[in-house]
């Protein structure tokens, strides 16, 4: 818990890939990418069935919510442009349980009204974010009904249910059970002493009621084993390690189904009316229910690739892959953890008023300013720390000086007047095996070829660094490389070469040709990310969409003596800067100045 609650510092694993993308394909070839082997999502026929959690709906969504659902967004949209197979991703909301009701009474309303409003919200924003959703399921919905019903059916006939009396500790706000060696006291706002959940902190009520139990306990073996097997199911590994601790400990029996007069709000127990299915049965269900349970599912599972936050590690690892062992269905394929944001350095909270609402940033610093700034510096293994002047100088230096300056640098008009894709000259730069030898090379230097093999290496590191969940340092590699072209262009001063003279012209276009080389290459590997922004890019350098895939990714074929598709064709119309530059707000210029406390 306290591992989960605070940090969790990088392993070993978190430090560098299991395999780094090295050897033949990826240096020096100019090969198309070839996407590693990986069960499920690489390879012919690939399938993916990738999903975020479902957000409940007692309070609009924040930051932290778009996190989850950016992230499964990118590796959805990258997979995408691996080549053949295809994939499905789901979000949607959790509509039922205590929380609901309760939200609901408090604001006066119906409850299916209050689903009905802040479901909207999520859909709404994922849409505005460019969340690629396939699907959006809300738990309310009858497809969702029947499926959870069958389940719950296909348990009690295999003889895991049993009814019974549970007594003990249960946690509304994280809709959760709690052991005695969960729970701690604390003062609440009056002073007065309060029994809270150890992890969340949040008040726990005891609460005794006859309930249906799952048999949770014969799965530890089971639980064990299937880990043991699949050491790479559950990444960032240090969330692995996480979980098999708690497979050490005591694995009780799990109580399924709450007194229905004390919870309504919810999906009846088939054949007994007197009680409702826990909201966290019922929640995880979706994962089915959208992959065509309890008709159509083979097709989908268990290519199944679950994107959750750390807080509902215990759910997604132990719970859900023992009630999908209990109905004879394997474990999902993957699950994929991430830590939490913080707001300058405070947890987010209602109370304490700091809730980052994702409209206003996306206002601030427009969708894929933002989209950027949280892939980017969202590292799964650790909480992250969101602050306004943090993502303005982060998107304006890479975003908008590093790649929209490298863009605007080689397409202005005073250096490539006639609006061409140039001309790459092998005399300039010469195809040399040894690259340090610059006689032989023409015009390039050492640097220059160091540059080359970078580039050539980067779409395989990128798509290593996608399948391990670590889309910040695919981003870090890609925006090292960028920085390397600015200094490649910088180093070369083409604005001082004349295009009247055939020698000065035929590196100046040279320079142009391995600059937009390398800018295409970008756009491709960005589009997971900053989809509007990449369009943008290769739109401005002529590409077409059919030309964007990852077998497009041969950077700089004419160096490697192969026809060039894009040499000579036309560029693309301008539409102005690549990406603005944003302002800092007044008040906060004053602050970083120090003009104010
Ligand atoms: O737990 N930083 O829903 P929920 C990053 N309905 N991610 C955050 C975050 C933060 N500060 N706060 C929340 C539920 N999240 C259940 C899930 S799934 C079958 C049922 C993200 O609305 C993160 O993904 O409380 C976390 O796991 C999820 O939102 C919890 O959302």
């Amino acid at each position: 818990a306290v591992l989960l609650s605070t940090s969790l510092r990088p392993g070993r694993s978190g430090a560098r890939p299991r395999s780094t993308p090295q050897g033949a394909g990826a240096r020096g070839t100019g090969s198309p990418l070839l996407a590693p082997p990986r069960r499920g999502s690489s390879g012919p026929g690939r399938r993916w069935l990738l999903s975020t959690p479902i957000f409940y709906v007692n309070g609009p969504p924040h930051i932290g919510h778009l996190y989850s659902a950016l992230l499964a967004d990118a590796l959805h949209r990258h997979r995408g442009l691996l080549g053949p197979g295809s994939g499905r991703l789901a979000t949607g909301t959790d509509e039922h349980g205590l929380k609901i009701q309760q939200a609901a009474a408090a604001a006066g309303t119906a409850p299916s009204e209050l689903c009905s409003h802040v479901s909207g919200l999520f859909r709404d924003l994922f849409f505005r974010a460019a969340v690629s959703f396939t699907d959006f399921i809300r738990t309310t919905e009858p497809r969702h009904r029947r499926a959870v019903q069958c389940f719950w059916a296909a348990l009690q006939g295999r003889g895991l249910l049993y009814k019974d009396f549970y007594e003990g500790w249960y946690c509304t706000p994280d809709e959760c059970f709690l052991t005695q060696a969960q729970i701690t006291e604390r003062p609440d706002a009056q002073g007065r002493p309060c029994k809270v959940s150890l992890e969340s902190g949040h008040q726990v009520h005891w609460t005794k009621e006859e309930n249906y139990m799952f048999k949770l306990s014969e799965f530890q073996e089971p639980l064990r084993k299937w880990l043991q097997g699949n050491r790479h199911v559950i990444s960032p590994e240090p969330f692995y390690q996480v979980v098999l601790r708690w497979l050490e400990e005591d694995l009780p029996d799990l109580s399924v189904s709450r007194e229905r007069n004390r919870l309504q709000w919810g999906i009846p127990v088939p054949g007994d009316s007197t009680q409702t299915i826990y909201v966290w049965v019922d929640a995880l269900v979706n994962y089915l229910t959208v992959a065509g349970y309890p008709d159509a599912h083979h097709a989908w599972w268990p290519a199944a690739h679950h994107v959750v936050g750390k807080d509902i590690l215990k759910f997604h690892a132990i719970y859900w892959p023992a009630l999908l062992m209990a109905v004879g269905l394997d474990p999902p394929e993957q699950i994929y953890v991430h830590s939490h944001w913080t707001v300058r350095g405070q947890k987010m909270s209602k109370s304490l008023g700091n809730v980052v609402d994702p409209v206003a940033c996306f206002k601030q610093y427009t969708v894929d300013g933002f989209r950027y700034f949280l892939l980017r510096q969202g590292v799964p293994e650790r909480d992250c720390d969101y602050y306004e002047e943090k993502v303005i100088k982060l998107v304006n230096s890479e975003l908008a000086d590093a790649l929209g300056g490298l863009l605007n640098r080689c397409i202005a008009p005073s250096i490539n007047p006639s609006g061409i894709y140039p001309h790459f000259s092998e005399s300039c730069f010469r195809k040399g095996s040894d690259h340090i030898d610059v006689e032989a090379s023409g015009r390039a230097l050492a640097e220059d070829y160091e540059l080359v093999a970078s580039v050539d290496r980067l779409p395989l590191q990128v798509t290593d660094y996608f399948e391990h969940f670590q889309i910040y340092k695919a981003l870090e590699s890609v925006v090292a490389c960028v920085r390397q072209t600015n200094g490649f262009f910088q180093r070369h001063t083409p604005w001082k070469l004349c295009r009247d003279n055939p020698a000065e012209k035929c590196w100046l276009d040279t320079v142009l040709h391995v600059t937009l080389e390398c800018l295409r290459i970008y756009g491709i590997l960005l589009q997971p990310v900053i989809p509007a922004t990449a369009d943008k890019l290769l739109s401005r350098l002529s590409i077409k969409p059919e030309e964007r895939a990852f077998t497009d990714l041969t950077f700089l074929p004419r160096y490697h003596g192969k026809p060039c598709p894009f040499e000579g064709r036309k560029l693309g119309p301008d539409m102005g800067a690549l990406f603005p530059r944003l302002e800092t707000p007044r008040g906060h210029q004053m602050e970083i100045k120090g003009l104010r406390p």
